[in-house]
């Protein structure tokens, strides 16, 4: 396991490569191009100079989070060869400088959703949160059109102004996107991708969509063990693999986390660990990620990564805002710094406990 910290370039994150590097026990960084709209060619001369950079504070790239799909090969329009040349151009030029790792989602229109930005919790700090009563009031239109104020000035991943900015239309062009529909257009895209990935040893992690069940009417098709392993045994080889995001799959409290991660040997290839807080069915707020803190067992959740072999980058999640620091949200240094810590913690005694008995 290589713990890691997601870092969005110096030009966008408010975390500097320095401070990362003296969280004990992480190795490196997760990172991206974030400029780079999805569907455009990342050129190998950003991706080495984003490479040195990272290098020279001694820390290194262990992936990527996210190249991001282009909304034609999720809705599989005719242009969609086009964009999924550039994806493999993109790829390409990933493996030439040693970076192999990739992280993605197919969730059509946005991203991840949460109702609240800074909800407080009784020790003060903030964090993010979902109710889908919320959702089931408002206006589509609206609250996409507040979303730019809600995020407080920072662009936050999946939800670019200019993606804002088409909406109306992007939801027009997935209105005859069934999940089935988005089914078969994902193994499109794995089978098309896959000699690249075999030939350079990428391995493809998709990230489950967050909330985990459909919202505002638009298919989702990694939400649950079942539907995981379809897409697994759709394109059944080593490359087409799961980032294990506890807080995405966890929203759905139906979901047995560690289970879900011993049905999945050698097919995780990242994993996102952190705690939620579940209210009632559909509502829950981000917490701590000790296990205390929230709904989830992260020992549980560790153990299970680890005697299943994962060996790949792990990362802390969403933290809560604390400690007065301004950064984006969920993406401060502290409180992803206290969460790294206390997953290492969990790691080094289950090592200490395997390999003494
Ligand atoms: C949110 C993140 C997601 C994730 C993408 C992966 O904080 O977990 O934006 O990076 O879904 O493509």
């Amino acid at each position: 396991m290589n713990m890691t910290l997601r870092w969005y370039g110096s030009k966008f994150d408010t975390v500097t490569l320095k401070q990362i590097r003296q969280i004990p026990g992480v190795k490196g960084v997760i990172t991206m191009l974030y400029d780079i709209p999805a569907g455009e060619v990342w050129p190998l001369d950003r991706i080495e100079a984003l490479k040195a950079e990272v290098e020279a504070e001694d820390l290194k790239i262990f992936g990527i989070e996210s190249v991001n799909v282009h909304d034609s090969i999720k809705i599989g329009s005719p242009d969609r060869d086009k964009y999924i040349a550039n994806y493999i151009t993109s790829l390409e030029n990933l493996a030439k400088a040693g970076i192999t790792t990739v992280c993605y989602n197919f969730m059509p229109v946005f991203d991840w959703t949460r109702t609240d930005l800074a909800k407080m919790l009784s020790d003060g700090s903030t964090v993010f949160a979902y109710d889908q009563k919320i959702i089931d009031s408002i206006d589509r239109d609206t609250f996409f059109n507040q979303s730019n104020d809600r995020f407080g000035g920072y662009v936050m991943p999946g939800w670019e102004p200019e993606r804002l900015a088409k909406i109306k239309e992007l939801f027009e062009a997935y209105k005859d996107v069934t999940e089935n529909k988005l089914f078969d257009n994902l193994i499109y895209f794995l089978k098309a991708i896959q000699p690249t990935c075999e030939k350079y040893g990428i391995k493809m992690a998709i990230h489950p969509d967050d909330p985990a069940w459909p919202i505002f009417n638009l298919p989702r098709i990694i939400t649950s063990k079942e539907k995981v392993l379809k897409v697994m045994k759709a394109v059944d080889a080593p490359f087409n693999g799961l980032t294990f995001c506890a807080g995405s799959f966890g929203t759905n409290p139906e979901n047995d986390l560690p289970g879900m991660i011993r049905a999945l040997p050698g097919r995780i290839h990242f994993a996102h660990v952190r705690n939620l807080h579940h209210i009632e069915p559909g509502v829950f707020e981000e917490t701590a990620h000790l296990s205390s803190e929230g709904s989830f067992d992260l020992y549980e959740i560790v153990k299970a990564l680890y005697e299943t072999g994962f060996e790949g980058p792990v990362r802390p999640d969403h933290g809560r805002m604390i400690w007065d620091e301004v950064a984006m949200p969920a993406y401060g240094l502290y409180d992803r710094a206290i969460g790294a810590s206390y997953i290492l913690g969990l790691h080094e005694a289950i090592d200490k406990n395997a390999t003494r008995k």
